[in-house]
């Protein structure tokens, strides 16, 4: 039977209700800001069915044109991204066992019918810098294999105020999201599930 990939940190309800509500009040800033988007696949263009925008110098994006890349400006306005909010760069400074900054913080928003397929996170240039993901409102059913496509993968719920680390080899381990849960959360005024990614993408120089 697989267990969870080598280097894959759980923390369960690592942040305390007052914490995560702290944090959704300085993503309702950054999202005044910097408003959610639809990306769509490369190539086909196909839209996600998560909304996305970021903080922080560096944001991923990806549109039908030029696929999945990072960029210092939001898709739809043009504007560089906000600033990561002090409480992240806490976190990572906390958590990630990281002596550099995290360089970009992808906000990823899920309506109750949202998923992400299984994907490998590889647009980034150093990976030895770990993952840090913030799950908060909805409850979700994540799955997570191994460095191959083909390796068995376990399912595992994430809830607010969860946080998980991903270092070693479970930095190119495949994962996704399969489904949220609807009213497990009474965190967000209008439902939904917030995911927030910290990464570094730049080459150790
Ligand atoms: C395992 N987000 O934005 S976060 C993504 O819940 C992404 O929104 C999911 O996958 C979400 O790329 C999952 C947990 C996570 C993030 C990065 C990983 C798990 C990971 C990188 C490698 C392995
Ligand atoms: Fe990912």
């Amino acid at each position: 039977k697989p267990g969870l990939p080598e280097g894959f940190r759980y923390l369960p309800d690592y942040l305390d209700r007052a914490a995560q509500a702290a944090l959704v009040e300085d993503i309702r800033a950054v999202v005044a800001d910097a408003p959610l988007y639809v990306p769509a696949m490369p190539r086909t263009g196909k839209p996600m069915s998560v909304r996305m925008t970021n903080c922080g110098p560096l944001g991923w994006v990806t549109d039908k044109e030029r696929g999945y890349r990072y960029q210092a400006t939001h898709p739809v306005t043009g504007r560089p991204w906000p600033q990561m909010p002090e409480r992240l760069t806490a976190l990572w400074r906390d958590l990630a066992g990281y002596r550099e900054p995290p360089e970009a913080c992808l906000i990823n928003f899920y309506d109750d019918t949202a998923k992400m397929g299984m994907h490998q996170d590889s647009d980034e240039a150093d990976f030895s810098a770990p993952v840090l993901s913030i799950s908060l409102g909805d409850t979700c059913l994540f799955r997570v294999g191994g460095t191959d496509r083909k390796d068995k993968a376990v399912s595992l719920k994430l809830a607010s105020g969860d946080i998980v680390l991903l270092a070693g080899k479970s930095r190119l381990a495949y994962h996704g999201v399969t489904r949220t849960y609807p009213g497990t959360s009474t965190l967000l005024k209008n439902g939904g599930r917030i995911n927030l990614t910290l990464r570094r993408v730049s080459s150790p120089s």
